[in-house]
């Protein structure tokens, strides 16, 4: 069985094309390593080269959608019942750096649910998708969250703190607090690839603060098909953008919320 709705063949057609783009890209920074040219300008241009693809191609059968994107802002702002989330290069730093792990992630969202979600990796050439109801799937086969039943067996992935964020240091904290409560923690750089990966059941969990919806909106649908928990803390709704996630299977999501809001463990 494959997912073949209107809204999630439009999303893995769109990213499919916007892919060729990025891979060709891709090819070209690892030749800019060594080059004069500033890479960070070369991503800007990958990145807004790659958006323009999405919204062309999403905007062709729906031009009154709404668009939450990385690069570009809000269009059509005013339509709040159905809205693509975008982001274009999710894992810039990795990216700009040679390395294959980053994806396109792209969430549409109705009456202000995600209701399906695309995340593709074009360099491994890894397709994640779901639909409400309608399970999760990595390219052809149904994906599954973990099983682990324990904390403390668990392999947790995470990403930050931003480099101008002004809560390193409780960050960190909550780094070694889940760091001494599990069996690993793993940090990636790719919030979408991460939730990608609890949903196929590689990592039992994962949190992260102070990240974009665009970020993690396609990995929301994700997750949940998958049977796994997702749940957003310290959320405030003057920043509905901003958001703080704890996303896992149903198994350890209460100690994996315990060890994030508790900077104290029992032992
Ligand atoms: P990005 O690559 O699209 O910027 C890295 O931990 C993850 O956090 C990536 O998914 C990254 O998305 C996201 N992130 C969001 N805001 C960030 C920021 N200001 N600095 C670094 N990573 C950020
Ligand atoms: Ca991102």
């Amino acid at each position: 069985m494959r997912l073949n709705s209107p809204h999630i063949n439009l999303i893995t057609k769109a990213c499919i094309k916007a892919s060729r783009s990025l891979i060709r890209d891709f090819g070209e920074i690892e030749n800019l390593q060594v080059s004069t040219k500033a890479p960070g300008d070369f991503v800007t241009s990958a990145d807004k080269r790659t958006e323009k693809i999405l919204i062309e191609e999403l905007q062709k059968s729906h031009p009154e959608y709404g668009i939450v994107t990385e690069e570009s802002g809000f269009i059509n702002k005013s339509n709040n019942k159905n809205k693509w989330i975008i982001d274009p290069i999710d894992g810039t730093m990795n990216f700009l750096n040679g390395i294959p792990q980053f994806a396109i992630s792209v969430g549409y969202e109705e009456d202000n649910e995600i209701k399906c979600g695309v995340i593709l990796n074009p360099i491994t050439n890894e397709m994640y998708l779901a639909e409400k109801g309608s399970g999760a799937y990595l390219n052809n086969s149904r994906i599954r969250v973990s099983n682990k039943k324990s904390i403390k067996d668990s392999i947790i992935v995470t990403g930050g703190p931003k480099q101008n964020s002004k809560i390193k240091e409780k960050i960190f904290s909550e780094y070694i607090n889940v760091s001494n409560n599990v069996s690993n923690v793993r940090k990636f750089g790719s919030a979408a690839l991460d939730m990608a990966y609890v949903a196929s059941g590689r990592f039992d969990g994962y949190w992260q603060r102070e990240l974009n919806y665009w970020d993690i909106a396609a990995g929301i649908i994700i997750i949940k098909e998958a049977g796994g928990f997702v749940n957003f803390f310290e959320y405030d709704s003057n920043f509905p953008i901003k958001r703080n996630i704890i996303a896992s299977n149903s198994n350890i999501h209460e100690e994996l919320k315990d060890l994030i809001n508790k900077k104290d463990i029992e032992k």
